[in-house]
């Protein structure tokens, strides 16, 4: 109800109340009689009275109404205010929903992202506990690794000081091998190391009068082939258990290890066994193309003569010569391609056991120029059979010699 229409109502009520008669009086007597005219006005005034006590009552409930109908309205509004700010965020909502494209099992593009976060996350955590992991490991392996490492380097140690122990062990040469294993030893083939090789190999050894020789060169039934180039007399060639040529190389290696005597065997077809002997024997490098060096022939205990350093064809400090390295003093020949050979030849030799294995009778005829031949024995024979070795002198040999 709108406050113009109460005022209409209390104006219609105020005018009802001005033309009421008395309510002690009669109807009739307001038209016939004047003085009864106070005691009317009286009661007007009591009516008018009642009237504003209970427009005052009405307007105070009225007002009550009104608060009531404002908060109503107003809780109206908030709820409705809230109700629409809902729906806007709903709609703000799905409209930004609906703004992403949608896969196709409804979810949003959105989730996706969220979900992909989600898992972005949890794989970046998994790579840093991997990583650490990882790090881990390394340290692991690290002290294995170092771990590991003493042992090899023990087993190298070990290895070290084996072969230390073997190069030791090996003998220097056949003398070295006797003094080893003397008494049980027997002639035969033993592996040596002289001081000055890098490698071991092998050797055929006499053993004799309490020592070893180390056989340089043999001889004995023509089977192996000693017209070779310089390569191969370096090196050697042939079969220990035969015939052979040690080799220039090794010669050299053992010769320079101490001083060393030379004896030299040769058998005649027709004939006994015969030496030569020499205090001092030794080949310089190759580089000096194994200068012979050879001297103190032992004409005492000799019975072959001294064909290798005679006054009359000294072949001391005379280079080794083959086919192929002409070395020899002879500028219009090479003696060893016309001896058929190798040898310390000068012009060209006393004695060349390398030649051609003659046998007899042609060896016994003075014809047989390029065989085995040791002419301060027989010019111009070929022996049957021949052997050069070497021993190592020792100390006490020499003072004892110095001694007699
Ligand atoms: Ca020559």
């Amino acid at each position: 109800m709108h406050t113009i229409d109460l005022v209409i109502l209390f104006c219609f009520i105020l005018t009802l109340v001005e033309s009421f008669p008395s309510s002690t009086e009669p109807p009739y007597s307001v038209f016939g009689r004047q003085n009864k005219v106070r005691p009317r006005f009286r009661r007007r005034e009591l009516v008018q009275e009642e009237v504003r006590k209970t427009m005052l009552t009405y307007m105070t409930s009225l007002k009550g109404e009104i608060t009531d109908v404002v908060l109503e309205e107003m809780i109206d509004y908030y709820n409705s205010q809230t109700s629409k700010l809902y729906r806007l965020e709903k709609e703000l909502s799905s409209l930004k929903n609906s703004s992403l494209p949608t896969l196709q099992n409804g979810t949003t593009m959105n989730d996706l992202i969220m979900r992909l976060s989600k898992q972005q996350r949890s794989f970046a955590s998994n790579i840093s506990s991997m990583e650490y992991k990882i790090k881990n490991l390394t340290n692991i392996l690290n002290d294995l690794l170092n771990e590991l490492q003493k042992p090899v380097q023990h087993v190298r140690r070990l290895i070290s000081i084996k072969k230390d122990f073997d190069d030791n062990e090996i003998p220097i040469d056949c003398d070295d091998i006797f003094r080893q294993q003397s008494p049980v030893v027997s002639q035969g083939i033993y592996r040596i190391k002289p001081r000055l090789s890098s490698e071991s190999f092998d050797v055929q050894c006499i053993f004799e009068n309490n020592t070893g020789w180390t056989v340089i060169q043999r001889r004995m039934n023509g089977t192996i082939d000693f017209y070779r180039g310089w390569d191969d007399y370096k090196n050697g060639f042939g079969d220990l258990r035969t015939e052979f040529w040690l080799g220039n190389e090794k010669i050299h290696q053992l010769t320079n290890q101490g001083q060393y005597i030379l004896h030299v065997d040769i058998t005649p077809w027709d004939s006994s066994m015969r030496t030569a002997e020499y205090e001092k024997f030794a080949l310089d490098n190759e580089n000096e193309n194994y200068k012979l060096q050879i001297s103190q022939y032992q004409s005492a205990i000799s019975t072959a003569g001294d064909s290798l350093s005679s006054p009359w064809d000294n072949a001391n400090g005379a280079s080794f010569s083959t086919f192929d390295r002409d070395h020899d003093n002879l500028f219009y020949d090479n003696c060893a391609l016309t001896y058929h050979g190798a040898w310390w030849f000068t012009s060209c030799f006393q004695s060349h056991l390398n030649g051609a294995y003659v046998r007899s009778p042609l060896a016994l005829q003075n014809t047989a120029r390029n065989g085995l031949h040791w002419n301060t024995y027989a010019l111009y024979h070929s022996m049957k059979e021949s052997t050069i070795r070497i021993r190592r002198k020792h100390t006490s040999e020499t003072s004892e010699a110095l001694a007699i």
